[in-house]
């Protein structure tokens, strides 16, 4: 059976491309402010399991509508195929070249999405462009793609593609969601039956996929939790060298490391959402942009004063916790019980409390071996979270035809996926840290399926 082919067809610089690129999470797809950008058709297949079952077509834009409208009419109820009738007629004269070179696709058999900038005012070229294609009866759907918020002339943009389309659907290049990607796949079953088990098996495809990636999206931000959260690091030093100034430096590159093991996890995730050109000014992305350790990170993604009240209650370490992210910022909270590592070695910051799970582990001649981490600050697993969700959220909200990396401003609330979360969450969260920061391994062995529930629940949430 030949492959189905769908051709993206429309004025030029209506975002035929950019709409194409969004569709088919291909962000490789040449998109441009300036007219003229797509100059030859060019194939996106649409593979499963390695076998290509449907084919877009990106396509330049028309050149002279009201010449191939002519045209065609006059060969339109004639032949059986008028695209391929016009082709035959114009091989040896090039003054519809463009035009032609445009509808090949359409020619041998392709469908028909056709792409308008439905916040500009409709105009007689675009009526002669859709008479065009209605004329070559093809199954043919339009998409209105808004530029801008204008909504003044989409009555009339719809009322002209009733006449000359078999469905019409709204389609934002820029800001469309996962869902509504797939809402325009399931529509194009509507432009042709025959069509409608091969997009079906599409559709399906494209969900299980998503569910796939959801999947290692989880393990993604696990594996990235356990690694941090149990991350030790070692250094000697001279006992005679200047104690501040090391212990400085040992913090330092602590924080390196964990927002480096940070930055790899989202990379796997950008990697697995097929972003590759895509970097995203993370705005409230701020948030995101800000330092891992900041006092404004740890303020806004850390526990809310409630579940510390929660965790405090339950005693132990937490208490300590919990109280000082209570009585000041709450990075301090960090620092302190970072701080209280080193405060095992000499005279640093800090309670009893916070000197848990730091220690000196050796001391040789001369030298002592210092050791850093884990951190025994629960708020870092919180924190850790809350960034990833927030990375997760904008990086399947990006439209991979979008280009542009407008300064977006989101709010803390936002952010705090995890300041929403039950009691009950919280304390599985908490013992799941204990046992990581206390090596033991058959606890966390024990609780990782609900801490993987507890993350998949909130994935599914954001990408609802
Ligand atoms: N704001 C906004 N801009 C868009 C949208 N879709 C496309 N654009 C912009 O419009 C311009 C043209 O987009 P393209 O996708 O290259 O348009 P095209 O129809 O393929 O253009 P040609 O290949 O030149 O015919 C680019 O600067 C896009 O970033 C959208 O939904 N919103
Ligand atoms: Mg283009």
């Amino acid at each position: 059976m030949p492959v189905l082919e769908i051709a993206v067809i429309g004025h030029p610089n209506e975002g035929k491309s950019s709409v194409l690129s969004t569709l088919a999470e291909d962000d490789s797809v040449r998109v441009s402010p300036f007219p003229g950008e797509t100059t030859k058709c060019r194939a996106f297949p649409v593979l499963i399991d390695g076998r290509e079952i449907l084919r877009f077509i990106d396509t330049p834009g028309f050149q002279h509508p009201e010449r191939l409208l002519y045209e065609l009419k006059k060969l339109a109820g004639k032949e059986a195929n008028p695209a391929e009738a016009l082709r035959q007629r114009f091989v040896s004269d090039t003054s519809l070249r463009d035009d032609l070179e445009l509808l090949a696709p359409v020619a041998r058999g392709a469908a028909i999405l056709y792409v308008a900038d439905g916040s500009r005012p409709l105009r007689q070229v675009d009526r002669d462009e859709m008479e065009a294609l209605r004329l070559t009866e093809r199954p043919r759907m339009a998409v209105i793609n808004c530029k801008d918020d204008d909504q003044r002339y989409l009555e009339d943009w719809r009322s002209e593609f009733r006449r000359n389309f078999n469905a019409n659907r709204m389609f934002n290049a820029h800001r469309v969601t996962y869902a509504e990607r797939i809402a325009l796949l399931d529509a194009l079953q509507a432009i042709d039956q025959e069509w409608q088990p091969v997009i079906a098996e599409v559709v399906a495809a494209v969900k299980k996929d998503w569910q796939a990636r959801l999947d290692t999206s989880v393990e993604i931000i696990l594996a990235m939790l356990e690694e941090i959260l149990a991350f030790r690091l070692n250094e000697s030093r001279s006992r005679l060298r200047d104690e501040a100034a090391f212990m400085a430096r040992l913090r330092k590159k602590y924080c390196a490391s964990v927002a480096e093991k940070e930055k790899r996890a989202q990379e796997r995730l950008r990697d697995l959402f097929r972003h590759r050109r895509f970097y995203y000014r993370l705005a409230g992305h701020s948030i995101l942009d800000q330092d891992l350790f900041s006092e404004t990170t740890w303020s806004l993604l850390g526990l809310s004063r409630q579940q510390l009240v929660i965790l405090g209650a339950l005693g132990g370490a937490a208490v300590a916790v919990g109280l000082d992210a209570l009585a000041g910022g709450a990075s301090l909270g960090l620092f302190a019980s970072l701080g209280g590592v080193v405060g095992a070695a000499g005279a640093w910051l800090g309670g009893e409390q916070l000197v848990k799970g730091v220690k000196i582990i050796g001391i040789p001649l001369g030298e002592e071996s210092l050791q850093i981490g884990p951190n025994s600050n629960i708020n870092l697993l919180f924190v850790l979270m809350n960034r990833m969700f927030l990375y997760f959220q904008e990086t399947i909200n990006w439209a991979h035809g979008r280009r542009d990396y407008p300064e977006a401003v989101a709010t803390a609330g936002q952010a705090g996926f995890t300041q929403r979360w039950p009691a009950g969450q919280i304390k599985t969260c908490r013992a799941w840290f204990e046992a990581l920061i206390h090596d033991e391994s058959e606890t966390v062995s024990r609780l990782r399926p609900e801490m993987r529930e507890i993350i998949a629940a909130s994935l599914m949430e954001i990408s609802r």
